[in-house]
């Protein structure tokens, strides 16, 4: 039954002069920008949890989008068939939008049984349902995770629980998802540290937990290889919430790690806007920080908010950001496994179902504009040609010595000689207007 009533129609391209809510009016999806279609350079993905499994509840208060087959709802005693309304509520949702990709996690689709083995069952059920869905439709799933932090059996982490137990199931709970992920063609599968994380040392042994963590991710990736599993592993970064230090705290902590303990060549990471923000970072540092290490996989695209410190999840709005990230994303060689995945909450009051469709059009839409400024910005040059100048020394002779075999002592002999380093202007200012000027001029 169709559920989203008000649109009857893709969503089409219209135009920036174009007045229709419903029409994009940057997303272009077959528009070749820097050699490729724009589908291809940005690879949405709408999130299914927030869009389909959440129902606007907050800490405060209740659920108050229209979702009937949340279990919030009488109408909805048998779990199975709820979780059929709401696969099938999602894939016309896909298809209206046009986005090639859905994520998801394992209890979004599947209601968790009385035991392990019953919700690998349903699992399995729900996922032959996707096959035919993603078959009939064409969305393909860019990546699948195993939701371990919403059960209480999770309170006190899973990989990183004092309790082996906990860690046993969460390690079935991964293997199975993951060959879920799989069967689905997934292009990624992602592990983001729910409750990996502690909230006091006087009861936690931090090294211990950060041991586990390691072995819980070689047998992910070990698993991967025995089932052939081609897609990328990826660990989502977040620096806390909902415990108050989390192991994976930002892409520089989830390089050391991976280094540590030899996972760097298997592992990549999955980047969120807002978990940059809280971490005190820009979305663009994150994604720099991931190319220059090697290991960056995907986007989570959301915001945060100026004055909330919490992880709020807004749909993108700012260009600005979204350019400054685009740069580095297509500095790094743009997308590959990865996407963009919206990990964005409607605000709950956005309660009509049409709403759905004017966050993720609005979400696409700035970061398709983002894309053409940015790839605007490179194909200039102009940026990088003074970016690059600023560095002119380092080709010189000074510059090339020092970097080969000069000495710390030969430096000081130098220095007894020459005079005072000359100091040049960063233009930062100049620089931002440029950036400025792109995103004006964007057509
Ligand atoms: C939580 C978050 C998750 C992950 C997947 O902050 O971002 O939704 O993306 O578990
Ligand atoms: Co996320």
């Amino acid at each position: 039954m169709e559920f989203f009533t008000e649109v009857s129609e893709r969503i089409a391209y219209e135009g920036a002069e174009s007045d229709n809510p419903l029409a994009f009016r940057w997303y272009d999806a077959d528009r070749v920008v820097a050699g490729r279609r724009m589908e291809d350079h940005l690879r949405f993905a709408v999130c299914y949890w927030h869009s389909f499994a959440w129902d606007g509840l907050d800490i405060f208060g209740a659920g108050t989008l229209d979702r009937p087959w949340h279990p919030t709802f009488a109408a909805t005693a048998d779990p199975m068939a709820a979780a059929k309304q709401k696969m099938e509520a999602a894939f016309e949702f896909f298809e209206k939008l046009g986005v090639p990709f859905y994520c998801f996690h394992d209890r979004d689709i599947a209601p968790e049984g009385e035991k392990f083995a019953e919700s690998a069952a349903h699992l399995d059920e729900m996922i032959e349902l996707a096959a035919g869905h993603q078959q009939r439709t064409g969305v393909q799933l860019l990546w699948g995770t195993a939701n371990l932090f919403s059960n209480a059996r999770f309170q006190a982490g899973a990989a990183t629980n004092p309790d082996p137990e906990v860690f046993a199931y969460a390690a079935g709970q991964v293997a199975h998802c993951l060959e879920a992920t799989h069967r689905l063609g997934g292009q990624n599968y992602v592990l983001w540290g729910g409750r990996e994380g502690y909230e006091t040392l006087l009861n936690t042994d931090m090294k211990r937990e950060v041991d586990q963590l390691a072995r819980f991710m070689s047998m992910v990736v070990e698993h991967k290889h025995r089932i052939g599993f081609t897609g990328a592993i990826l660990i989502e970064p977040k620096p806390f919430e909902p415990t108050k230090h989390q192991y994976d705290y930002d892409v520089a902590a989830v390089h050391a790690f991976l280094q540590k303990y030899g996972l760097a060549d298997e592992i990549k990471v999955n980047i969120e806007v807002n978990h940059a923000t809280l971490a005190g970072h820009d979305f663009a540092h994150e994604i720099a920080t991931a190319v220059n290490a090697g290991i960056f996989g995907s986007i989570d695209a959301n915001a945060g908010d100026d004055r909330l410190g919490w992880d709020v999840d807004r749909f993108p709005v700012s260009v600005e950001q979204m350019t400054l990230g685009m740069l580095e994303i297509l500095r790094g060689g743009g997308l590959t496994t990865g996407g963009l995945n919206f990990d964005s909450k409607l605000r709950r009051q956005s309660i009509d179902r049409t709403d759905l469709f004017y966050a993720h059009i609005g979400g696409m839409d700035t970061m398709a504009r983002a894309l053409l400024a940015a790839s605007s910005i490179i194909e200039t040059g102009d940026l990088d040609a003074l970016r690059q100048a600023r560095y002119a020394g380092w080709s010189g002779e000074l510059g090339t010595s020092i970097m080969a075999d000069a000495t710390l002592a030969d430096l000081h002999s130098r220095a007894m000689t020459t005079g005072e380093p000359n100091r040049v202007s960063g233009h930062q200012e100049m620089l931002e207007n440029l950036v400025a000027k792109h995103i004006e001029r964007t057509r």
